[in-house]
């Protein structure tokens, strides 16, 4: 059998939200276990694609760190990297760049979304795709735990792997997007768009439960008083409900019997509840993490190692077939 070698990567552009958490971290959780290879990544290389703040970059990226072991993303199964800490990764992308179409990057529409909402059009958000392609592939990971706005990321990774494998000799076997439910938990604003980091006021997983509550309290809802699952019409409520059935395990039909004649804001006060319950273990793990620094950075700089290594046999070879070395 084929082994099962899991790549993923979040990028450090704001404090993680429970569509991260639902999308993707929560499925890394599950499959570092079944895995042969795992890696996890923050996208410090990625987020500097959009606006950031070089000030307060290195605390973000280390309050990624601190989410991803806070979420039970365990050091003796996974390697926790940061992107800039492996060279190769970028590396690669310039190889990749050179056989790669600028019609695959030009048509994506998390491209023109990021257009849209920057208004900044500079050659690294163009290329994300080519250096995700490259973290992805540099391992030679095959099954990427990701949610649904990335899935067109993957086929581009695809792409690419399949015009390298017919220019320079079978390398790359296929990569698989790995999505579950919760792939797309949408804004708690505006249900029409994705919850996300940098345009939208999420549920961060540190949110304290005071903010918590009152997030939840102003999401929209939908017209009408039913607690119903109903995407086409009742979109606000379907993604609440989508969060409280992730949450709480309990199946959405269940939910909906329990609403059964209930008001909104009954149902809005227990899925708060809910969220403040589901978070509680993990804000305090997390702040034990944050007692300790050190133990955090040597975890990181110990998988950077360890990643280094893999990163330089797997690029020998890819050099070697391109006539490189
Ligand atoms: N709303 C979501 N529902 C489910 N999964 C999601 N992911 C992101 N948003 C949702 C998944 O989380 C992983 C990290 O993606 P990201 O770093 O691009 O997260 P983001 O919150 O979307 O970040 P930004 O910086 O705000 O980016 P944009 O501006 O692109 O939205 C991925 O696996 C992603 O699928």
């Amino acid at each position: 059998m084929n082994m099962v070698k899991i790549f993923s990567g979040i990028r450090p552009s704001g404090k993680l939200h429970l569509g991260n958490y639902l999308g993707a971290i929560k499925n890394w959780i599950e499959l570092q276990n079944k895995a042969d290879q795992v890696i996890f990544m923050i996208a410090d290389y990625h987020a500097i694609t959009t606006p950031y703040d070089p000030k307060t970059y290195q605390q973000q990226i280390m309050d990624v760190a601190l989410d991803y072991l806070a979420a039970g993303i365990d050091p003796d199964k996974a390697l926790l990297i940061r992107q800039s800490k492996v060279p190769q990764h970028t590396e690669l992308a310039w190889i990749f760049n050179t056989i790669t179409s600028v019609g695959w990057l030009d048509r994506l529409p998390t491209y023109k979304e990021q257009l849209e909402k920057t208004g900044i059009n500079n050659m690294g958000l163009l290329d994300y795709p080519v250096l995700m392609a490259a973290d992805i592939l540099l391992y030679k990971s095959n099954l990427v735990p990701v949610g649904e706005d990335q899935v067109a990321h993957i086929d581009v990774t695809n792409e690419i792997a399949k015009r390298f494998n017919s220019a320079f000799g079978e390398t790359f076997e296929p990569v698989k997007p790995h999505l579950e439910e919760g792939a797309r938990i949408m804004s708690l604003q505006n249900p029409a768009k994705k919850m996300s980091k940098t345009s939208d006021e999420g549920i961060a997983l540190s949110d304290n439960p005071d903010i918590i509550r009152s997030k939840i309290k102003k999401a929209v809802t939908d017209s009408g008083k039913e607690i119903k699952y109903d995407p086409d019409e009742k979109s606000a409520i379907t993604n609440l409900l989508t969060v409280y059935h992730l949450l709480s395990g309990k199946e959405i039909k269940t939910i909906e019997k329990e609403y059964d004649g209930k008001s909104y804001s009954d149902f809005k006060n227990d899925l708060a509840e809910t969220a403040v319950n589901f978070l509680k273990p993990f804000q305090e793990k997390r702040k034990e993490f944050e007692n300790n620094p050190k133990k955090v950075l040597e975890i990181l700089e110990k998988s950077e190692e360890k990643s280094r290594q893999l990163a330089d046999k797997n690029l020998s070879e890819i050099k070697k077939k391109m006539g490189l070395i």
